[in-house]
């Protein structure tokens, strides 16, 4: 119902703690179809890599990285058995989707083919099962 549950768990190591990368129901999830480039890690260190359950299986499928610039701009990286799926950047100086988002790729062609808010819900694609 807020951004407050996506922006913490896009920025809180604690989604390792097993929920799915939900964010809420009940958020009309309008995901945008396209094709979306990567955002490139050219100044971005990785500070954090864990395990996570994107499904809510109980298997921890789903290896996130995330990384940080100086300006303190976030990035983070989804990526299961090798495939990177999910690439979503945080920009702590720009509003907006073309700054903060989330690109996923539903197909698993390694194009990202969507790209959602972070306040949205997301799950990972089918095509990995
Ligand atoms: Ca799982
Ligand atoms: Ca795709």
């Amino acid at each position: 119902m807020t951004s407050g549950h996506a922006r913490a768990l896009v920025t809180a190591p604690r989604l390792a703690a097993g929920a799915l990368f939900l964010l809420l129901a009940g958020s009309a999830t309008a995901a945008e179809e396209g094709f979306f480039k990567g955002p490139g890690m050219e100044g971005f260190v990785k500070i954090e890599v864990y395990e996570a359950d994107g499904d809510g299986d109980g298997d921890k499928e789903t290896t996130v990285r995330r990384f940080r610039n100086i300006a303190g701009d976030s990035m983070f990286t989804m990526t299961t058995g090798e495939k990177l799926w999910a690439w979503s950047l945080e920009s702590v100086q720009e509003d907006g989707i073309e700054h903060n988002y989330v690109l996923f790729d539903s197909d698993c062609d390694g194009r990202f083919d969507r790209r959602y808010g972070l306040d949205e819900e997301f799950t990972p694609p089918d095509c990995l099962k």
